[in-house]
């Protein structure tokens, strides 16, 4: 914990969103290729500001392996891409019907519902396309990393994640329910970010395991702060509508087991995520600083 105080987590966020937004830039065409419109829509909701947490995490975990962030860049730039399709699909009017997101009018707000389900499509595929140019990882073939990102993006994952969020709406949720849908629509991407960037270190097993550990609970704890947050926060400060979730009655952990329990549940998960650090020995204080980051965010 001690070198997690020393480690300097601004300057890394800040030097890490950078590289990510400038690789990003050179990987998606640009905004004037046509068909324009479709391009303008992905960089819109791409470049709208978003925290940039999974590819901190996946380069976060590549260091940790002794990897490099140039090897980490491209599944850090697909998993940004998968996570802001997500969102543009979570907001169009048939999911969560939001109007704001990363404190700007949603992508169907600016472009229209058809554009917006484009637009997600579209950089869906592209994280696929930027994942198949990364360099080959001596212990992890690209099939295997194709893979891994296809998992974690499917039926099974995020999208099933989504599924069971629906169709819970409405309905009282039993706490492992809730886990049910948090280990799926969020734990999972934030896994495989950080499952990644072992990988793109050429990792051994045993380092793959701990990142396995440390991802799911850092996943875990995400979704109930994220849920904390939407009920101790502003819409100016989440740049997205705050307090959305008790409004539709949406299952979460603090309208199932209150505030206070919940910020005890995410304490015990990201103890949990630290735990599974200990194989690194002290190496992976990227990844200590962002867990204790991610536990006391305010946004
Ligand atoms: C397949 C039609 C279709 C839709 C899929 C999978 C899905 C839609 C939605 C799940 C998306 C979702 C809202 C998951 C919750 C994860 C979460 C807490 C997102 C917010 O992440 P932050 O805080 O956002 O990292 P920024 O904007 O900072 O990147």
């Amino acid at each position: 914990m001690s070198t997690a105080t020393a480690f300097d987590l601004s300057r890394f966020l800040a030097t890490r969103t950078d590289a990510v937004n400038r690789a990003l830039d050179r990987f998606l065409p640009a905004a004037t290729t046509k068909p324009a419109t479709i391009h303008k829509a992905m960089r819109y909701s791409l470049f709208a500001g978003g925290k940039r947490m999974r590819p901190a995490l996946l380069i976060a975990a590549a260091e940790a392996c002794g990897g490099s962030e140039a090897n980490a860049m491209p599944l850090a730039c697909a998993v940004e891409c998968i996570h802001t399709y997500s969102l543009i699909h979570d907001d169009l009017p048939a999911m969560d019907n939001d109007d704001f997101r990363r404190g700007k009018p949603t992508n169907h707000k600016v472009f229209g519902e058809g554009i917006a389900v484009l637009a997600g499509d579209a950089l869906l595929t592209q994280a696929f396309e930027i994942a198949a140019q990364c360099k080959k990882f001596p212990r992890y073939p690209h099939d295997q990393i194709i893979l891994e990102i296809a998992r974690a993006a499917g039926s099974l994952q995020l999208v099933g994640g989504q599924v069971a969020d629906l169709e819970g709406e409405n309905k009282k949720l039993s706490v492992a329910e809730l886990r049910y849908i948090h280990e799926r629509k969020t734990s999972a991407l934030l896994c495989c970010s950080v499952r990644l960037g072992g990988m793109s270190a050429s990792c051994s097993a045993a380092q793959l395991a701990a990142l396995t550990d440390f991802g799911y609970h850092i996943g875990l704890a995400f979704q109930v702060i994220d849920d904390i947050l939407d009920v101790t926060q502003t819409s100016e400060k989440l740049g997205k509508t705050a307090g959305k979730d008790a409004a539709v009655q949406k299952a979460t952990y603090p309208a199932i087991v209150g505030l206070e329990k919940s910020r005890k549940i995410a304490g015990q998960l990201t103890a949990k995520a630290f735990a599974a650090l200990t194989p690194f020995k002290g190496r992976a204080v990227a990844l200590e600083a962002l867990a204790g980051y991610l536990l006391k965010r305010d946004k």
